[in-house]
């Protein structure tokens, strides 16, 4: 034993996992930073994202009750952040692709902790060329479905329309577009599910998920949440899901699906309380635990 080895330092990485449960080999689930926010238009911070949310991750319990669980076990992997592309949202969405696909290939479950919305382009991109059967599912108080915006087609504004061009994708927890996307969707016939819904929670998640193949990938702005829970994001919107109706809904994909990817995007810490970056960390702790525990 070295001279330091008895000393209790916290390991920098989800969950504060010691080496056993945090290195790449035994790891079934790869968590990559993507400290990333360039093309934010109202308030930037979901740069500073990924780091709140990992050190809010040290507080979190390894033991999950609801699955009776040590979530440690499960093997989470979280790599180094990945850097900003300076040269535009093309170029950083290649960086991602490229970041997720040298994981993807492996079967592990692979998660990217944004950052912005965006970076889901690449990643949705990088497990189509493993699983090209996935369809998304794309929780969001925004359609996200502008052809471009501020010049870009890359950017936070435009991700389900790049994801919606390449496989199936579903939209929940909308509450705010613009006629262009309320038309693309009618014309596009996009599964749509507003907030507030209008029927109770088991028909609404049955209904969602009905509309999902076998193979899943799980993009979440952590916007669809009310603000009231999540109000650390670059563009609140009143209204939208409770905690339990966003875990619900994914327990309920992960039981019936296969999860392959996710991606929990904005959060941004200055704009709210650090019980944001726990909620934001426990989210992220739940999808890796349904997706391993309960995946088909
Ligand atoms: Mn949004």
């Amino acid at each position: 034993m070295s001279e330091t080895e008895h000393l209790p330092w916290i390991p920098p990485n989800f969950l504060a996992l010691p080496a056993e449960n945090s290195g790449l080999d035994e790891a079934r689930a790869v968590l990559i930073p993507v400290p990333y926010d360039s093309t934010t238009s109202l308030r930037g911070g979901a740069r500073n994202g990924p780091a709140a949310l990992i050190e809010a991750s040290y507080g979190l319990e390894d033991y999950d009750h609801e699955l009776d669980l040590d979530v440690s076990l499960v093997g989470i992997h979280t790599t180094q952040a990945l850097e900003a592309h300076m040269g535009g949202p093309a170029e950083m969405v290649k960086r991602v692709r490229a970041a997720v696909g040298s994981y993807a290939h492996s079967g592990r479950l692979v998660g990217v902790l944004g950052g912005e919305h965006s970076v889901c382009i690449g990643s949705v991109q990088a497990n189509l060329e493993v699983y090209p059967d996935i369809s998304v599912l794309y929780i969001d108080a925004h359609a996200d479905l502008r052809n471009e915006y501020m010049g870009t087609p890359w950017g936070h504004a435009s991700g389900a329309r790049r994801i919606h061009e390449m496989c199936p994708l579903v939209l929940v927890g909308v509450r705010s577009l613009c006629p262009e996307e309320r038309d693309y969707i009618k014309s596009a016939s996009i599964p749509t599910f507003y907030w507030p819904p209008s029927c109770d929670d088991r028909e609404l998640i049955s209904g969602i998920v009905e509309h999902l193949g076998p193979t899943v990938y799980v993009s979440i702005d952590l916007d669809a949440l009310d603000p009231a829970l999540m109000p650390a994001v670059g563009t609140p919107e009143p209204g939208g899901l409770s905690w339990y109706q966003m875990v619900s809904l994914l327990r309920c994909v992960a039981e019936t699906r296969r999860i392959v990817g996710f991606d929990i995007t904005e959060l941004c810490p200055a704009e709210g309380p650090a019980a944001c970056s726990y909620t934001a960390a426990k989210l992220v702790y739940k999808l890796v635990a349904y997706a391993t525990s309960l995946g088909k």
